[in-house]
């Protein structure tokens, strides 16, 4: 029988890399754990879960509908990780301010900011869905935490990853030491390693975009999809293929398997409702992006590095381009 690697010994192994790390970051890991495997046996009930399925008649702070499924999710990452003593905060996507952890329990250096479910529209079709989450080091001398201590740029998260809640449930996540990946065994409950090191090709010749907003998009996306849609007759020479799941964890979790390009691009219709962008850049945008670089990939608004993007407000969107390197590149060059 192959003998893998799990994830908490792959985690204790990373941190002997780091000579004074005091295995606080272990521990906050261990915890994120924890939330998504709740999270993979809730949303794996699917409609047996009755009292969990449907809208909860309430919205985020960005006007979208909650689902139950949304709320339960957050509320299991918040009570899987706030009283170990690792964490100073947390900020979600689903919750309008963040969130300071509370005074009974000893205040860790880290803060975290996720997406519960991403792709929540997928649940009631029994499509994939995933957890998003991004770590990085509390400013020094903050006493209690407030909205603007998560307003620091991509390029100093210390991990990121989802959980990929898929046919089979998948952990990917980085330190910045490369992504790996780890599937969870059911029979014992452990996350084991199955996807060592994964890397991008830097070519692909498959795309994946929401294409009916193609009439609202700028020049230089529709300049390439039409190239794309040309095929091998066309400029690109080559044909293509188009992906789309809705759901950006399970939609990056392709490319990062066998390349690809991921777009959610500016478009008029978001402009029209004051929207920079439809993907959130603390929860969706940057964590995705240091997965993807760390693989060697490349992740962009189109106009600049997401992961340089100075955020100024927690629920900031951003345009996201971002997959193989040559095919990124090519869709920056049309942008400039
Ligand atoms: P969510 O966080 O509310 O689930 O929204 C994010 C999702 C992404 O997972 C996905 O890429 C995109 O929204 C789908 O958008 P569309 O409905 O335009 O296809
Ligand atoms: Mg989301």
């Amino acid at each position: 029988m192959v003998q893998r690697t799990s994830l908490l010994k792959f985690i204790i192994e990373e941190q002997r890399h780091h000579p004074h790390a005091t295995g606080e970051f272990t521990g906050l890991l261990t915890d994120v754990v924890t939330a998504c495997k709740k999270i993979s046996s809730l949303t794996s009930c699917g409609g047996l879960a009755e009292q969990a399925m449907g809208t909860a008649g309430s919205e985020n702070v960005q006007g979208e509908t909650q689902k139950k499924l949304d709320i339960l999710s957050n509320e299991i990452f918040i009570e899987s990780t706030e009283w170990s003593g690792n964490l100073a905060g947390m900020a979600s996507e689903e919750m309008d301010d963040c969130y300071p952890v509370p005074s009974q329990y000893p205040r860790g250096k880290y803060l975290i900011t996720f997406d519960p479910l991403d792709g929540s529209s997928n649940i009631d079709i029994n499509v994939s869905v995933g957890t998003i989450f991004s770590i990085m080091v509390a400013p020094e001398g903050t006493d209690t935490v407030v909205n603007e201590d998560f307003l620091q740029p991509g390029a100093r998260q210390v991990c990121a990853g989802y959980c990929l809640y898929g046919t089979s449930t998948m952990m990917v996540l980085t330190t910045g030491r490369g992504v790996n990946g780890f599937t969870l065994d059911r029979s014992t409950g452990d996350f084991l390693l199955t996807h060592p090191m994964m890397e991008i090709p830097a070519d692909t010749n498959e795309y994946s975009i929401n294409q009916s907003n193609h009439r609202h998009w700028e020049p230089a996306v529709q300049r390439y999809i039409d190239e794309c849609l040309q095929g091998a007759d066309g400029p690109l020479g080559k044909n293509y293929n188009m992906r789309w799941i809705a759901s950006m964890v399970a939609d990056v979790h392709r490319l990062l398997c066998r390349g690809g390009v991921f777009m959610y691009p500016m478009d008029a219709k978001l402009q029209a409702k004051g929207q920079n962008g439809k993907l959130r850049l603390l929860y969706e945008a940057n964590p995705m992006s240091f997965v993807v670089e760390q693989a060697q990939g490349l992740a962009s608004t189109g106009r600049q590095r997401i992961m340089e993007v100075q955020p100024e407000e927690l629920h900031q969107r951003v345009p996201v381009i971002m997959g193989s390197r040559n095919e990124v590149e090519r869709i920056l060059g049309y942008h400039s």
